[in-house]
């Protein structure tokens, strides 16, 4: 399978995050991507760059202030104080209900949390740049199987399923989901399906795409009532407006089995194809693993190979796109799990 990588992830690469008023090591990092890049060269699969310019979708997905907020903010934190090269600025102060979110404050630390779901996401001076590459790949993605290809995978981080419209969150800045189902959208694919495998739902993209009946969410992750992100991810949330019944919702009791898990994929394809779908979106996070630091499922490594046999089945052409997976070391055997029983299965 084609494998989409740049470099430039590495400019993502903040130091800490907090974990019960105490700052911990990051546990979405560079090596995450370092370990997925070596599996995919040892297993044979062509590694390419990126090479469309995201720009034009991004614009599609996410609102222009929140774009150039984004684009501009570890430049507008530098400038508030010399000092602040070495340090990582973190939002304090949200726009909850009540408050006004259409008028954006002057204050740095004030947008950060206008633009921001949680305290969890920290920027970084390549934030920007890295997120930008990722976005880059899906767009790419998105184009070669205009060309033919049968499926690509983005190797990219940061992730990007939680980040919605205007928000960051969850690690996630730019929705690479979205974009790569927006811009297969954008080709002529009628109807496009995004399946998220990730443990903590995608709110981002449901979000981004919950009064649309042309993009499809479905989503199996772990209860919103136990896990994060904790305010959406029910089964009760089945769309809006023109997109009402175009979003489906399968979560699962922290703790859950494979077994379990297995059976709620299998709802999640059937209404996929019940849907018509003419390209399908992974949002491929493997922080189902039994041994990731986060989360709390129980899938091994043969359960991947399993997933990626079940979504060849689907017979669409497929873009796969990196999201959650925290034990490092063991995310790029996982990942080449995936790929290779979905190249079997096809
Ligand atoms: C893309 C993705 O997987 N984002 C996940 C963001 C989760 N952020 C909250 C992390 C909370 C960590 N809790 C640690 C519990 C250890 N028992
Ligand atoms: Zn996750």
């Amino acid at each position: 399978m084609i494998a989409l990588f740049s470099d430039t992830h590495e400019l993502h690469a903040p130091a800490f995050e907090f974990f019960r008023g105490e700052r911990v090591p990051c546990f979405e990092t560079p090596a995450r991507a370092a370990f997925v890049k070596k599996s995919l060269q040892q297993a044979g699969h062509a590694l390419r760059q990126p090479h469309v310019d995201s720009r034009a979708v991004l614009a599609q997905i996410h609102s222009a202030r929140y774009l150039a907020f984004l684009e501009n903010a570890w430049s507008d934190w530098l400038a508030l104080a010399p000092g602040n090269a070495g340090l990582q600025p973190f939002p304090s102060v949200w726009p909850v209900r009540t408050l006004r979110s259409d008028r954006e404050p002057a204050n740095f630390v004030a947008r950060l949390g206008l633009y921001s779901m949680d305290n969890g996401s920290p920027l970084s001076a390549g934030t920007w740049a890295a997120a930008k590459a990722g976005a880059d790949a899906a767009a790419s993605a998105a184009a070669l199987l205009g060309e033919g290809a049968r499926a690509v995978f983005c190797c990219s981080r940061p992730p990007g399923h939680h980040a919605g419209a205007d928000f960051m969150g969850g690690y996630c800045f730019l929705n690479n989901a979205a974009v790569a189902a927006q811009a297969l959208r954008n080709s002529g694919r009628a109807r496009v399906a995004v399946l998220d495998v990730d443990y903590h739902h995608g709110n981002g993209t449901q979000s981004i795409f919950y009064d649309r009946s042309d993009v499809l969410f479905v989503s199996l992750h772990g209860d919103p009532h136990t896990e994060y992100p904790f305010y959406l991810g029910h089964a009760d949330e089945t769309g809006e407006g023109a997109g009402l019944g175009f979003n489906l919702n399968l979560p699962l009791a922290a703790g859950s089995s494979a077994g379990a898990w297995f059976d709620a994929l299998e709802q999640g394809c059937l209404r996929i194809s019940q849907f018509g779908a003419e390209a399908l979106v992974v949002s491929l996070g493997l922080d189902t693993f039994e041994d990731d630091p986060i989360s709390t499922f129980a899938l091994k490594l043969a359960d991947f190979r399993r997933l990626g046999q079940k979504l060849a089945a689907l017979g669409l052409p497929t873009v796969f796109v990196l999201e959650g997976g925290y034990a490092a070391e063991a995310l790029g055997t996982n990942a080449v799990e995936v790929l290779d029983g979905f190249d079997q299965g096809a």
